[in-house]
């Protein structure tokens, strides 16, 4: 079999790219390991910024996104009994982001892959990437028992922190810069509406809290907790009674609480990979970074690699220049890297490390009573939330 770009991963990466090229006339199919079932039973990232639902929009996915997601223009920050709104929409000259799930915006862009007969192999085991430093790369993988060969011109890797596109790279050739936290999210989904209209990310000598959401009847909260805590450790009275000790006062009281249906713990690193580019084939998303989850970074940044390889595919593919997969690496690093330095300073200026002791706490309180104060550190934040342009 032949086709013009393989693509490892069926992700919001994979997908994203995928629908791009198809609708760009390039031939394309994904390889996932898992099930379509699965992928979709993943809960993780719910904000998206405007670059995002622009990519949806173009990729002919954006209609139910536009329905059902949220738009929000603000968010508040929380701490020391009160909480501070950072007018997002005032401070970018009209910016806003979406609450859309990454489930939903998944399923979204399975459905147009359908609708346009392009194929997924799901469930397709011990795929791997061969030759890619040559100009004849293809890969291969096992279904039902039968080994297949996929011979292509470019190989895509957007198969996560633990897909094998990275492990292929020989040592030698890449550089890796990681950063773990001591600590870990624990996160519920439940059918309550909301506490707050918008998101609040709380900083609490207890630990980090976040209050977001995926509709006006469906909440989804998180708290901070330690890094060998099972969620069998949290029942839900537990969850509630902490998540409510973290929050103000006056949002702590009209807080709704339920039955949760959903209930995972997520560890938090800080992780590149460079180059992202080796011969044919471009590492994208999770695949080559990871950020902590406090700056809603992950999901976007997978989307700002699409943007950059699937110009850069379709440059070469029409214009007959090498050009945009040329400068595909440099670009989407110095991205990411913005990106990663906005999630550690979200992660470090929210989240509790006992380690840093007191002079640490003081740093913190100096920080968000400087950010909350302040126009110019406010914009700051806002810039970054919504997310810096392509
Ligand atoms: P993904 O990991 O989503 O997709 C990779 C796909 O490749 C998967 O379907 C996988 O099954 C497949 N794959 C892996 N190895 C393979 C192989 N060898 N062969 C074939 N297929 C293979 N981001 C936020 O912004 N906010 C959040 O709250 C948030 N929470 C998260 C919670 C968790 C537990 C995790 C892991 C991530 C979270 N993220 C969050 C980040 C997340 O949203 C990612 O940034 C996003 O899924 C990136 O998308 P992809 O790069 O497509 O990778
Ligand atoms: C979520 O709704 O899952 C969410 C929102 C904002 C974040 C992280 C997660 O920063």
């Amino acid at each position: 079999m032949r086709s013009q770009v393989v693509i490892i991963g069926s992700g919001p990466a994979g997908l994203l790219l995928g629908q791009l090229l198809t609708n760009a006339g390039i031939d394309n199919v994904i390889l996932e390991r898992s099930s379509k079932e699965h992928v979709l039973s993943r809960v993780r990232a719910g904000v998206l910024e405007e670059g995002t639902v622009a990519m949806l929009e173009e990729a002919g996915a954006g209609r139910r996104m536009r329905r059902e997601g949220l738009p929000h223009d603000g968010f508040d920050v929380a701490f020391d009994g009160k909480h501070h709104r950072i007018d997002l929409f005032g401070l970018t000259g009209g910016k806003r982001v979406m609450v859309y799930g990454q489930t939903e915006l998944t399923h979204d862009l399975m459905d147009a892959r359908e609708a346009a007969g392009t194929e997924t192999v799901y469930e397709a085991a011990d795929v791997a990437p061969h030759d890619f430093d040559g100009d004849q790369p293809y890969v291969t993988y096992r279904k039902e028992g039968v080994t297949h060969r996929i011979d292509c011109d470019f190989i895509a890797g957007c198969d996560g922190y633990h897909g094998i596109s990275r492990r292929s790279v020989p040592e030698r050739a890449i550089s890796l810069f990681e950063r773990t936290y001591p600590f870990g999210w624990l996160g519920i989904l439940v059918d309550v509406p909301p506490v707050s209209d918008e998101l609040i990310y709380c900083n609490h000598r207890r630990g980090f809290a976040l209050c977001s959401m995926r509709s006006t009847t469906r909440s989804r909260y998180y708290v901070q907790c330690l890094l060998d805590d099972r969620t069998e450790d949290w029942p839900d009275e537990r969850f509630w009674d902490e998540i409510r000790r973290r929050l103000p006062e006056d949002v702590a009281q009209r807080m709704k609480t339920g039955k949760s249906f959903e209930k995972s713990i997520a560890p938090l690193r800080s992780f590149v990979a460079e180059p992202m580019r080796f011969g044919r084939l471009f590492l994208a998303g999770d695949a080559a970074h990871i950020v902590p989850p406090t700056g809603a970074k992950g999901l976007n940044l997978a989307c700002g690699d699409v943007r950059y390889l699937f110009d850069g595919l379709q440059e070469y593919y029409t214009g007959k220049s090498a050009a945009g997969i040329d400068a595909y690496s440099a670009k989407a690093l110095s991205r990411v890297w913005k990106a990663e330095r906005f999630s550690w300073w979200m992660t470090t200026t929210l989240h509790l490390f006992p380690e840093t002791g007191a002079f640490g706490r003081r740093i913190q309180e100096a920080e968000l009573d400087y950010l909350v104060h302040s126009r110019a550190a406010s914009m700051a934040l806002a810039e970054n939330y919504v997310g810096l342009p392509f």
